[in-house]
Formats: C-alpha cells, structure tokens, sequence
C-alpha cells in the first residue's frame, strides 16, 4: 500500500494538503514516511538518492510548484511533447501519472488533479509501485458529478428522514437538526472523492417548510456540511422552494417575472455566497407532484429558472432545474394523456430559452426510473440547453436495496445511447457538453464551456454499510466512475470496486471471492428485470413504497403508470399511427424504430406497444410464453446468486457475511411473490397455459 512507501507531495493549497494528510495518515499505520516539499523546496531532489526525505517511491505534484525531483521534469517533459506545446493543459481536475526509474510520478495542474490522481494510485494497489508505466493522462469527461440527496431535515409524515431512502437515516439531518456527526459527513467527502463525485446537494428536491429555511437563517446548517466537504473537493448544492419569495420573505407573489421576487432571490443569493464563496447552487423541482413552481402565475419554467440562474450568475452558481414536470392528478380514462410525453411537451419548447447557468436536470426515461425505459427523447430534442442525466442510485424501483441489482449496465446503455441514430453523439457526449458541438450560443455574454453532467439520487444513509445493503455500495462507486469515464465497461468497474473494498478485509486467496461477486453481480439488473417488469411495462408495484408485487396497483389511479392489460393482450401503444405519439418525440431514426412493430426492441416492446399475448418475439417466443420463461428464470438466478454467497462464508467478515445472506432471504421470498403474481395475473388474463406446464399458482 501506499503507506509503506517514501512520498513527496509538493504543492500547495487545500486539496494538496488533503492529499498530504491522506498519505501521512496511511503512512502512519503502513510505516511509510511522506515529505511536504515548501514552495521550490524540492529543486534538485534525486529521483533515487540520499538526502533527507528521500529516496522517494511517490512523488505527488502539482507543476506550477516547480522545480520538480528530476524524474518529475522528465515526466512533465515526456508529458508536453506527446501533447505539443499547444495544448499542454492538465486540465483543472485532471492528472499525469507515470512510473518510472522506481518512482510512481502524479503530475497536476490544479490541486483536485492531485487527489484525483491520489485515488487512481489506491485503486491501481500494488501494481501501481511495480512495472514501469508509460505516461497516462486522466481527466474527467464530465465536469459536473452529482449525487443529489432526498434527505429531510425533518422527518416527514410520509417521505420520513430520508424520501426513498434504504440505508438508514440521513447522514446530515436527524430530527429536524443537523446530525451532528461532522467527521462522519468527511468521511462522506472522502468516500465521494474517491468514487469521482465533485458535488452535492444536501436535502430533498420536495422541500418542505423546514427545509426551505437552509437557504436563509439556517444557512449556517449548510456552511457546516460545506467545510466537511470542501476539503475533498466536493461543492455544496441546496434545493430550495420555487415559493421561497413568498414562504420565507413574505412576498405576496411568487411571479418568477414580477421585480421584487428578482429581488428577492438576488438578495438572498448573495447572502448564501457571503457564508458559502464556492456555493454550487440550486436544485428545483417545481410544477412536480404538488411542488409550486412558474405555472400558477401563467409563466413558462424558462421564466422560473432564469430567475434564479441571474440571481447565481454574479457568484458562478448554476441552477439545476429537473425536467421530471408531469399530471399526477390524470384520470386513468383519459387515454390521450401520456405520461411519458410530459418532459418533452413542456420543454422541447423552450430550447433556447434558458439562460447559460441553467442544467435542465433530466431523468434518463420519460416515465420514473423504472427497471427498463426508453432513454428520454428530452436529451435529443434540445441542443442548446445544457442538460443533465438524472439517475437514480438510491434504489426504489429496483429492490430498495434490499435486492442485490447492479446498475451499471444500465446506466452505461443510457450513456452509450445515440439519440439521433448510429451516426449521431451518445448521451454521454452530449451531458458532458462535447456534443452536438460547439452549437451552444454566448447568451448573456459567457460562452460555457461544459454540459450539465451526470446527477444521482444518492443510496446513502448513516448506516454502517453506507448502502444498507454492502453490495449496493457497487452502484454508489459505479456512479461516479461512469461519470468520470462513461465508457468504462460495468464489469471491470465492478472489479475496482471488488479489491478497494475486499482487499483490507478479505480472507485468503481473493479470486474465488471476485468470481462469485461477478457470478452474483454483473448481470443482477437484468435478473431484476426477469423477476418484475417484463418487456418495458413499469410500475406493476405496490402503491406508494414502491416494494414488493402489484399488478394492476397503479392501473386505476391518477398517477398515467398504466399497462392496459386486458384478456387479449398488454402494453401502451406510443405510436404516432394509432397511439399516444410518444415514439414521435425521438428524433428520425429511433422514432422509426420504435415505431415498427417489428423494429422495436424487445425489451421496449410493451413500452410502445399493445400486443395480443400470442404476439411472437424477435427470440420466437410469445409475449406470454416469454412472461413465464423470465419470471422462473429470475426466481432461479436469485437462488444461484444465493448459494453462491453461502460459498462466500468464511472468505468475508462474518457481520457483513450475515447481513447480506439475510438480504438473499428476503431478495429470494420477494422474487417468488412477482413471479408467482405476474405470472398468475397474466395467465388469469390471457388463459394461456405455460407450454412447460410449471406450477402457476
Ligand atoms: O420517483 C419519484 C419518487 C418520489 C420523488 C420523485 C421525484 C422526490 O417516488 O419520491 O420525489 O420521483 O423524482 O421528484
């Protein structure tokens, strides 16, 4: 480890001191020894000699500190002529790491760079001290990483401490009061940092009368959580109440156009800048599910947001405004209302319209996070506007993280996505503001340089685990590495996350521990998939929670979550010829596609389409046939992956080895009750019998 090594960190600045305390501590309990080079103190230092602190087997540095140890110059020199001289930039948050002559070199030009490439030499473990390695430049291709939490100052009547929340409590708030447990709160920067995030917002985007007053007389709750986080590069957010003019400044209007409420919010920003200078900024959700916003004063929410991005423009702030803007008063016998068309309806029109500080904060399907979604025609259809992916970590539609269901795989098909065709930029370009290129206007006079990025609901409370259930921790890591390098394959981020975690606790040989994780793991979303929602139908799930088997729970309300099934068939027809049009908000290529019976994938199918039951699938199978296979199949893949980890007895701590065979207990009994009622629901629908002739109840 590192801590067994000689290191210098040179530099200066918060985060290189971050980076000086990190290695300092692990040298502390490894034995190893590190050095703080003063400003030009390491002139002239050997790469391998005696002299004082050295010889040295890491040298941390940032390239303005400079004269560097001679085998940094060399790798700052071989850095520069790969590059060229004109563009010779590490990048703010980026770092050059090479080894060379014995010595692992992390060059940065910015002190983040410098953690960053910290945390890239933990995750290389040994291997980062033996070979030599050539010079590798690391920078993240999103510039903005979130994880917004959905924690209560409060505990609410009916979204309690944490809405949606599986881990415990929040880890900032306990009963209406700051927790208190500020080195906990570090230990979330840390934890944070080394997954890549660079930012937080700290309550629920439903905010609520307490909540509402962190943006003013209880800002000091905020500056406290800040500092925690600062240290670890990690930015402060807040979501405030689109009613704040009125609920806290006695406004009598809200009117987003009217000048006192311009005032209003101007005011108030440059109070939270006075008390937090690198406050991010805001997080809104408003016209949303009873959430106020610009629609009750006949105002458009580029209207809404504008106000508040020109309130954060003078400190550098933005405003993540969500997209997720929907009827949940529908009535169910209204079939020309879609849901799933909302985000589209309401702000395909005002491409254009908003301000350069604002990020359209966009969930990554048209309905809500659902175990299989279309990827939102939102992202294609607004080149000009900085959009965000929101995805959610915490995992409500997904087993509440009392199943295991690893979401990387789905995560990375959202960003390898091409919304305009096989030719056009994927989702991930497009939210790091790569792509479509260069077509963002200079409104307002700036000319940005970065997309909106990737945001997550975040899947952590203040239990031990930090997830609730330990293998969920994969998907908090997973998070921000795909939101650093969306291209990384889910499987080899799984194996990262596999020996940072095991590696200090686990017993003996580790590669039978990383085969079974695998074996469990890699394809866990899909197997979720199996077991609940066949074919793209969503929300056959209990009311409210949202755990749990219920077929036709949503089919009757207000909520535009409907399956339609009947004694024929199943499925939403979205086409533009005989259906809602959903499938024309894509642009040509994917609306075509989706479109066509036949071209429409099956995954998809019952998204887009109603079908008879005996409507074949691409695989050959029959819509119902295909209901039974998935439902048994799943059901016996959460048995496999339970046995596996019974194997695993012995080779993990005994606690954690408990608390997930418990979790597979429940994970196994709730799998059986979907298969059991999906399959009975849809055979007592169809009367199709199960060619195989298995037991349904
Ligand atoms: O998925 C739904 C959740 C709500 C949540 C909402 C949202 C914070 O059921 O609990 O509210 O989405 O994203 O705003």
């Amino acid at each position: 480890p590192i801590g067994s090594r000689r290191a210098l960190v040179s530099g200066e600045g918060l985060l290189v001191d971050t980076v000086h305390d990190e290695v300092a501590r692990a040298c502390a309990r490894y034995g190893g020894g590190v050095r703080r080079a003063a400003p030009g103190g390491a002139r002239g230092l050997p790469a391998r000699g005696d002299h004082a602190g050295g010889p040295f087997d890491l040298v941390l540095a940032l390239r303005a500190a400079g004269p560097l140890p001679a085998v940094a110059e060399q790798v700052d020199a071989r850095f520069r002529g790969r590059r060229g001289r004109a563009d010779d930039a590490i990048g703010d948050e980026g770092f050059v790491i090479a080894r060379r002559d014995g010595v692992t070199v992390v060059l940065a030009d910015e002190p983040a760079g410098l953690l960053y490439g910290l945390f890239h030499v933990v995750r290389l473990g040994e291997p980062a001290f033996g070979a030599a390695r050539p010079v590798e430049h690391h920078r993240p291709a999103m510039r903005r990483r979130m994880l917004d939490h959905w924690d209560n100052v409060d505990v609410h009547p009916k979204s309690g401490q944490v809405e949606r929340g599986y881990a415990g409590g929040s880890i900032f708030w306990r009963d209406g009061a700051p927790r208190g447990d500020l080195p906990r709160v570090r230990s979330y920067g840390r934890l944070l940092a080394a997954c890549g995030v660079n930012a937080v917002a700290v309550n629920n985007v439903n905010v609520h009368v307490t909540e509402a007053h962190l943006l003013t007389d209880r800002l000091g709750d905020v500056a406290a959580i800040a500092a925690e986080l600062r240290p670890y590069g990690i930015r402060t957010h807040l979501a405030v109440d689109f009613a704040a003019p009125i609920v806290l400044g006695g406004s009598p209007t809200g009117d987003p156009c009217d000048a006192r409420v311009r005032k209003w919010w101007a005011e108030a920003t440059e109070r939270v800048y006075e008390t937090i200078p690198d406050f991010g900024g805001y997080v809104v959700k408003a016209d949303s599910e009873g959430r106020p916003g610009p629609f009750a004063y006949g105002r458009s929410h580029a209207d809404g947001a504008n106000v508040l991005a020109e309130a954060l423009a003078p400190f550098g702030g933005v405003v993540h405004w969500r997209a997720f803007v929907y009827d949940h008063r529908q009535d169910w016998r209204d079939r020309s209302t879609d849901r799933a068309r909302a985000a589209h309806d309401h702000f395909a029109p005002l491409e254009g319209l908003f301000r350069d500080n604002v990020i359209l904060q966009v969930k990554h399907g048209p309905i809500d996070f659902q175990a299989r979604e279309p990827v939102s025609p939102v992202i294609a259809a607004m080149p000009s506007t900085r959009l965000a992916v929101e995805l959610q970590v915490t995992q409500e539609y997904t087993g509440q993280q009392r199943h295991v269901c690893y979401l990387a795989p789905m995560w990375s098909e959202v960003l390898g996505f091409r919304p305009f065709g096989p030719a056009g930029p994927a989702v991930a370009r497009i939210v790091a503001g790569a792509a479509p290129g260069g077509e963002r206007g200079t409104r307002g006079g700036r000319a940005p340089d970065e997309g909106g990025g990737l945001v997550g609901v975040s899947n952590v409370g203040d239990d031990a685990y930090w997830t609730g259930h330990p293998l969920a921790q994969a998907n908090l890591y997973a998070f921000g590495r795909l939101a650093w390098a969306p291209w990384t394959d889910p499987a080899a981020i799984l194996d990262e996350w596999i020996d940072l975690t095991f590696a200090p606790v686990a017993h003996g040989d580790r590669e039978p521990l990383r085969r079974a994780l695998h074996a469990i793991m890699d394809d866990s979303w899909r197997t979720y998939e199996r077991y609940t929602a066949p074919l793209g139908v969503g929300f056959m799930v209990r009311p409210e929670h949202h755990y749990g088997p219920d077929v036709d729970g949503y089919e009757y309300t207000s909520w535009g979550t409907y399956h339609f099934a009947d004694r024929d068939g199943v499925g939403v027809d979205r086409t533009r010829a005989t259906g809602t049009g959903f499938a024309g908000q894509y642009p040509p290529h994917w609306s075509a596609v989706y479109e066509s019976l036949d071209r429409c994938p099956n995954e998809l199918l019952l998204f887009f389409h109603h079908v008879p039951y005996e409507h074949v699938l691409h695989s050959g199978s029959t819509v119902i046939q295909h209901i039974y296979d998935t439902h048994f199949a799943g059901v016996e893949q959460v048995a496999e992956a339970r046995s596996l980890w019974e194997g695993l007895a012995g080779s993990v701590p005994a606690a954690l080895h408990a608390r997930v065979r418990e979790l597979f207990d429940e994970q196994l009994r709730c799998a059986k009750e979907w298969r059991d009622q999906v399959n009975a629901y849809f055979f007592r629908k169809s009367g199709v019998p199960d060619a195989r002739g298995r037991r349904i109840p």
